[in-house]
């Protein structure tokens, strides 16, 4: 049995990820969409949106899947979806419990799982380490034209490493609580007048239904979905029901197929 196991020479296992990363790397160095952040929202968002063939980029911050899917509800493994995104998870093969009609409870190992399947199956590229740390933009008008990205590592280092842009048609800011991107350019775009309040206490019902409504574009070229929608415009928060964060990522992705494939 021992024998069976194909022997493999060091320096291929260097050329081999130094070679296949490079290759994704220039590949995307132009891409149609770039998500930021590989939570509820980004997941979703990118499943949709390399469904339709556009060329999607996903970039994680940390080494894993989720976001805030992992933490359930006060680290209990366990959230709840309402109607209608419960189609959403049960289109990646996501099994449900239903509660009472209309309100599911799912595990979040499976949510996690199934979420960054349908992306990856979709043919989204998910790149993990990697944080959103700029944007590219030109004035009169404004618009933004891609992101500036730098290994996670790196910025936990402290080290000054210069970062690199990738180019894109469009944005979305699925970094959460945070909002990452929008914060960026709020400070680094002064005149697009951008403010990041936060989100306010919780109302779960208002919460999923303003989060929903208010997904969309931000400035030209920059879309936000997920929980960087109630940071920006100060909406209520939910907790652990997340049907608001698939149905806004859906949206967000229903919104660019169509404008950059008219
Ligand atoms: O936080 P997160 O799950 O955002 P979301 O998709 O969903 C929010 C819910 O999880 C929950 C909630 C709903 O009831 O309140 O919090 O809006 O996922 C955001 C992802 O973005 C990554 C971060 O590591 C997380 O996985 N992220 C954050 N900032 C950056 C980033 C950045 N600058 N660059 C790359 N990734």
């Amino acid at each position: 049995m021992l024998d069976d196991i194909k022997s493999v020479d060091e320096t291929l296992i260097t050329r081999t990820i130094i070679q296949k990363a490079a290759e994704d790397w220039v590949k995307f160095s132009e891409c149609d969409v770039i998500v930021v952040g590989a939570g509820p929202a980004g997941l979703t968002a990118s499943i949709y949106l390399a469904r339709s063939g556009l060329k999607t980029l996903v970039l994680e911050r940390r080494l894993s899947f989720g976001g805030g899917i992992g933490g359930g509800g006060m680290g209990l493994h366990k959230l709840v979806i309402e109607q209608p995104a419960d189609e959403i998870l049960r289109e990646v093969g996501c099994r449900l419990e239903m509660v009472e009609d209309g309100v599911y409870v799912v595990d979040t190992a499976a949510m996690i799982a199934k979420l960054s399947t349908g992306a990856i199956d979709s043919g989204a590229k998910i790149i993990l380490g990697i944080t959103v740390d700029d944007v590219i933009f030109r004035s009169s008008p404004i618009k933004i034209f891609g992101v500036v990205v730098q290994w996670t590592s790196v910025i936990m280092s402290g080290l000054h490493v210069d970062p690199l842009p990738i180019r894109s048609k469009a944005v979305i800011d699925c970094t959460g609580h945070d909002a990452e991107v929008l914060s960026v350019i709020s400070r680094k775009i002064p005149e697009l007048n951008i403010m990041i309040p936060g989100e306010k206490s919780m109302w779960a019902d208002m919460a999923e239904r303003s989060t929903v409504e208010k997904t969309g574009e931000v400035c030209p070229g920059l879309y936000a979905a997920g929980m960087a929608v109630a940071a920006l415009y100060q909406t209520p928060r939910m907790g652990p029901l997340f049907g608001g964060m698939l149905l806004s990522g859906r949206k967000v992705a229903e919104l660019l197929i169509k404008k950059i494939k008219s």
